[in-house]
């Protein structure tokens, strides 16, 4: 078979998954019916698969949670708290927590917005092999009189993202366990070969990013083990996500009967790690069984040596972007295919990455745009062009030119776009219309610069009159059924927009009066309007299109609606300012403003390709700069722009990140930047890992940071580090995922920890995230607490 994709959405074309299982979870159906709806959508997506024409059927790339959790079950590794109840109790006790048991750490799968359960593994971690899953799908397919490959999480990407379990020795590493996970796959490689399997997918996304000798090694032992055995199907083991780099040729040396290159992450870039890394490897391993016949078409020494090494592997070549939804340009697509053809034994046309990051299909969105529309492609159109890629190579005669022009010809087709990019003429000044291009010194870059802290501190000190330890929110408050039926209502053409932004209106009155009677300081207007805040901002800013149905897995049951960043961005008319000014009129404590950074708008959207991602980025600050203006002009003294993304855009490779975070910085600074000394800048982040960018942050010279601190603060407010932090500082007391109200007595034990190393006009007292999840009942709760524990400490600070 020529074609195939490593993956394919599974949360159902309108969330079947998603209803099914948050109705098991809420007692309002059974596991069964859970299992039903599985079923079908497994059923769907293989016959949808089929009829596409595509040549090679994955399975096991269903999931009811996550597919790392699910490689946890299949290797039996379930650490003992989960145990006890039904299977289906410990996986999603696992996922979710039950009755006094935290669930595992969920963490970003890559540089996607994608979620994964990290598995928990120890010294003492026994691995029972549990094949169930991949053999029920694959006799599932078989049902329907199809044969699929399964798809599984390979041993080293399973061991390199899991966790040591707590309490576990000093030094010890999951990877120390390989040799015992290898075990299990030995068996579960039998079991499918003894099931009639042909071909397996080891998916070992792990391997494109910055990789030690020692874990080179592991490869290495991995997949000689696996390689070697005799009683196995075909191996084809699967990178995406970026180039390879020094893994290939490790990779390419081991017995593995195909080998998955992301060529759109990578770029044209893995093009040249084949030519370059394979022809290293082929120095080291043994003499290359090259015919004479062989040898006269590739000629050349390095290539002699690359064929040492790919020409008796399959090379699945991932041409068709699987984390965008833009169509794939046939020619160049051909181009790099030709290419790879030169290197390998055998091509196979396929997607760069599993098309779980995209979603279902163009066809259900039939109010897009026209001249939009015609350049994307969702997953379904996306099958459809690897199938079509296949054919035309098949078609297509081996030319006999050498495969180093062919590889230098499908590069310059690739970047050729993007160096135009570059060379066009810088237009100066400010203009929205228009990106910019070249930005040379870093004044512009970053917009006007903002007087030094000290003298913003004294101006806002003046402006604002607020306590020490002011208290404040995140932002957001409970939403209510009623606003999101009318949201619903507005949108279906039911409601009028006057009676909407009444709604609106009166529920920003009722956050504000809440506010003012539990005392909070710097209050909000609670975000009634917005739905997710990125989906918020795209529908009001042109060169934006949302969707009615594109959903996307984040994690478990839940899905975002990325927005398509398909032009040059501007703001036609202010988003926000009229919402803040009514909170603003109705009391006279300072309103604070609310927006999304740059970044995190950018991160959260599909962002089309052909401008560099720092201009896109600008452009985009450019934007809410102009917010960021109107807000001051309009009277709000307090902005929040909120970067919670800031550490998701990070490329993958530690020699790209530097780079990164200075752009990043600078484009949050050019939307703030405007501001005015006396208007105070916040800035908040969440799902970060903040404790690995904290420079950066710094750098943001937001004059109030947040950050969340149930996953990542807890340690930010032990480390030396936070009493290097030069501004305002909100360590987060309380933490907004669970419904537990906490104490007054306990937020003041975490608010004494911040002041040991920070002054007390410099510390704030908030929630650690926005209040959007929690009832209205668990939020008063928690901000009297808050307030109470603020006042507490204010009479001890004067005393
Ligand atoms: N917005 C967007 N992307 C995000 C987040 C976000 N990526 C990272 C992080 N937050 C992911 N977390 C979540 C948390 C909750 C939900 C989605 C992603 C969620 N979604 C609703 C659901 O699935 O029912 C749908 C929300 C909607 O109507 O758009 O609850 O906050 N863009
Ligand atoms: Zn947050």
């Amino acid at each position: 078979p020529a074609s195939t994709v490593l993956g394919y959405p599974r949360i159902g074309p309108h969330r079947e998954l998603k209803r099914a299982l948050e109705s098991y979870w809420d007692g309002r159906s059974t596991y069964q019916d859970l299992e039903n709806t599985g079923l079908q959508l497994r059923e769907e997506t293989w016959r949808r698969l089929d009829g596409l024409g595509l040549g090679a059927l994955p399975s096991g790339t269903f999931s009811l949670y996550d597919q790392m959790l699910d490689t946890a079950v299949l290797l039996g590794a379930v650490p003992d708290r989960y145990r006890g109840g039904t299977s289906a109790d410990a996986y999603f006790a696992m996922a979710r927590g039950a009755e006094g048991i935290a669930p595992l750490r969920m963490t970003k799968w890559f540089d996607t917005n994608y979620h994964y359960i990290v598995p928990e593994i120890g010294p003492d971690t026994s691995f029972r092999l549990d094949a169930t899953k991949p053999l029920s799908e694959v006799r599932e397919a078989r049902g329907l009189g199809l044969e699929t490959r399964p798809v599984l999480v390979g041993p080293v990407t399973f061991l390199l993202l899991s966790q040591a379990a707590p309490g576990g020795p000093a030094g010890f590493a999951p990877l120390d366990r390989l040799a015992d996970v290898l075990g299990a796959y030995e068996r579960l490689l039998a079991e499918l070969a003894a099931e009639g399997v042909d071909w397996v997918q080891l998916d070992e996304p792990a391997l494109v990013t910055d990789r030690t000798g020692e874990e080179l090694a592991a490869v290495t032992t991995a997949y000689e083990w696996l390689g070697n055995l005799t009683d196995r199907p075909a191996l084809f083991v699967a990178s995406y996500f970026g180039d390879l780099g020094d893994a290939l040729p490790v990779l390419a040396a081991t017995p593995v009967e195909a080998i998955g290159l992301d060529l759109v992450a990578g770029g044209a870039s893995g093009l040249d790690t084949l030519v370059d890394k394979t022809a290293h490897a082929g120095q080291a391993v043994p003499a290359p069984k090259t015919t004479p016949a062989q040898m006269t078409t590739l000629g050349k020494e390095t290539t002699l040596a690359q064929k040492a090494t790919l020409a008796g592997k399959i090379v699945v070549a991932g041409v068709v972007s699987g984390r965008d939804v833009w169509r794939t340009d046939q020619e160049q697509a051909l181009a790099t295919l030709r290419a790879v053809r030169e290197q390998a034994g055998h091509v196979v046309v396929s997607t760069s990455c599993s098309l779980l990051h995209v979603p279902y299909d163009l066809d259900l969105e039939p109010g897009l745009d026209s001249a939009v529309r015609r350049r994307l492609a969702f997953a379904d159109q996306k099958v459809a062009e690897v199938v079509e890629l296949a054919a035309l190579l098949a078609a297509d005669p081996v030319g006999p030119i050498s495969a180093p022009a062919v590889a230098a010809q499908a590069k310059a087709a690739v970047v050729g776009s993007v160096q135009a990019d570059h060379t066009e003429e810088l237009v100066p000044g400010r203009d929205p219309g228009r990106v910019p291009d070249r930005v040379t010194d870093r004044v512009s870059e970053e917009g006007p610069v903002r007087s030094p802290y000290a003298v913003r501190a004294a101006a806002q000190a003046e402006h604002l009159r607020l306590p020490s330890l002011p208290v404040t929110t995140i932002g957001s408050f409970p939403q209510t059924g009623e606003l999101r039926e009318a949201r619903a209502a507005l949108a279906a053409g039911e409601l009028g927009e006057a009676a909407y932004d009444d709604l609106v209106r009166a529920e920003i009155a009722r956050v504000v009066a809440l506010q003012e009677r539990l005392g909070l300081d710097v209050l909000v207007h609670g975000e009634p309007e917005r739905n997710d805040m990125v989906q918020y901002f795209a529908e009001h800013l042109d060169g934006f299109a949302v969707t009615r149905n594109g959903w996307v897995q984040s994690y478990g049951s839940r899905c975002t609606r990325p927005p398509i960043l398909h032009g040059d961005v501007r703001r036609p008319e202010p988003i926000t300012v009229r919402w803040a000014r009514h909170a603003q009129s109705l009391t006279d404590k300072p309103v604070k403003g609310m927006l999304t950074g740059p970044v995190t708008i950018v991160a959260w959207s599909f962002v089309r390709d052909d401008r560099p991602l720092r201009d896109v980025v600008f452009q985009v600050a450019d934007a809410i700069g102009d917010e960021v203006r109107d807000l001051e002009a309009a009277g709000v003294p307090v902005i929040q722009v909120d970067e919670p993304a800031l550490r998701e855009l990070m490329p993958l490779r530690r020699e790209d990140q530097d780079a990164y975070l200075e752009w990043a910085v600078a484009a949050y600074r050019r939307a703030t930047s405007g501001a005015g000394d006396r208007t105070q800048i916040h800035t908040h982040l969440c799902y970060s890992d903040a404790d690995q960018i904290l420079d950066a942050i710094d750098a943001l010279d937001a004059d109030v940071t947040t950050i969340e601190s149930a996953r990542s603060g807890a340690r930010i407010l032990d480390e030396a580090a936070i009493g290097d932090f030069e501004r305002g500082l909100g360590p987060g007391v309380y933490d907004i995922h669970s419904p537990r109200v906490p104490s007054t007595w306990e937020i003041e034990v975490a608010l004494k920890a911040a002041l040991r190393v920070l002054p007390a006009d410099r510390v704030w007292v908030n929630p650690d995230c926005g209040l959007k999840t929690r009832t209205y009942e668990q939020v008063e709760a928690a901000l009297t607490n808050l307030v109470s524990a603020a006042r507490h400490l204010r009479g001890d600070q004067h005393s």
